[in-house]
């Protein structure tokens, strides 16, 4: 494998090098952050929407046996003329049996809607609610689609409601950073549930869900743990290695999850200013969980784990020293870090129990649980 010329995060836009935390915090973190969202995911043309409602549907604190409360939200989200809108529907339960608050995990959802069935008849490891409830974890789901359907076409969902229907620029923002941004305003609500430990919430996707996971880790600070399962291109996977999907696949299979800048880079993934490392050190000095398949060569596991290892010197910055070894470890090992995690599953493109059950280790591990 050629020696990668990745950018260097801790280098400055104007060559300074950056040499505490306050530094990070004040003059580069931003720096990064721009890049990304003029040239990778787009700029979000709304923050937190001034008129926003959370209506509490349902609430069954007989859920799952007397072991769980179930609730279901829609968040009822207008744009500033009142003349459209957004209804986001929010599903969590929290275990009756544990002291409150409880940590939390919210999936972003883009397999179907029956992954997170309230009523419990499907059941799925996709989202293993009884698991987390097992655990003393609350857990919590929206559909991607309730945001921006995962279609190239920006007449609807988000971009119909605050941009008129249309990508306005280029650097307009795609449908990853779209859903990291509905996964806010499902933080926004669960702020205010007091069954919630709001200091700590982690934001998990899958796939594509997990390379929005990690745009929201990467713009809302107030994410506690960001975990990115078999992301892949675009996601934790370093875009300068040509293994696997490359941006030349991802942007002609799906363009509409990025702003048009990035097109621009198929096949010239060494002149992007910024590379995937860089979007996980944006997560730093909070904690931040990788897991990989084996056989899902597609998503270049081994640059997964990579992007890791090179956003450690920022963690280190926050004295935090990341993973013990850099080094791809054997499937079905994991690695407990500190500040990070990683887990290699033996077996192909998914995300399992067995997934979920390290999550849930990492998570005890850094609550001291
Ligand atoms: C694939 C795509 C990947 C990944 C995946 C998914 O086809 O090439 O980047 O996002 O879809 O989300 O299932």
């Amino acid at each position: 494998m050629v020696e990668l010329d990745l950018p260097d995060p801790l280098r400055r836009l104007d060559g300074a090098r950056v040499t505490s935390a306050e530094e990070w915090q004040s003059a580069r973190r931003s720096e990064i952050l721009n890049l990304f969202q003029t040239h990778v995911y787009g700029r979000p043309t709304v923050g937190r929407p001034g008129e926003m409602t959370f209506n509490v549907v349902t609430r069954d604190s007989s859920a799952m046996g007397g072991l769980a409360t179930l609730q279901v939200i829609t968040i009822k989200i207008e744009n500033p003329q009142r003349t459209d809108s957004l209804s986001v529907e929010v599903v969590s339960f929290v275990p009756n049996r544990s002291p409150k608050p409880v940590p939390g995990f919210v999936l972003i959802n883009n397999r179907s809607r029956g992954h997170t069935d309230p009523t419990r008849t499907h059941q799925s490891d996709f989202w293993p609610a009884e698991a987390a409830i097992a655990r003393g974890f609350g857990i919590a789901a929206f559909h991607v689609s309730d945001v921006d359907p995962d279609k190239n076409d920006f007449t609807d969902g988000v971009h119909k409601v605050f941009d008129g229907g249309i990508r306005v620029a280029r650097d307009t923002w795609g449908a990853l950073a779209a859903w990291a941004w509905g996964a806010s305003r499902v933080l926004d609500y669960l702020l205010t549930d007091s069954d919630f430990d709001g200091g700590n919430i982690a934001i998990v996707g899958h796939s594509r869900g997990g390379k929005a996971a990690l745009v929201a880790g990467a713009c809302d600070e107030r994410f506690a743990l960001v975990i990115s399962n078999n992301s892949g291109e675009s996601g934790a996977s370093l875009a300068r290695r040509p293994v696997g999907e490359r941006i030349s696949d991802i942007v002609a299979n799906f363009p509409h999850w990025f702003c048009e800048n990035y097109f621009a880079y198929c096949d010239r993934e060494n002149e992007l200013p910024v590379d995937q490392h860089e979007l996980l050190a944006l997560i730093a000095p909070r904690m931040v969980y990788v897991a990989s398949a084996s056989e899902d060569e597609w998503a270049d596991p081994e640059g997964e784990f990579l992007s890791l290892v090179h956003a450690a010197p920022v963690y280190a910055l926050h004295g935090k020293t990341g993973l013990p070894t850099s080094t791809w470890p054997a499937p079905n090992t994991q690695i407990l870090g500190d500040g990070m995690g990683y887990h290699l599953r033996q077996g192909s493109h998914a995300l399992t129990r067995y997934d979920w059950d390290r999550f849930m280790d990492f998570y005890d591990a850094m609550l001291k649980r």
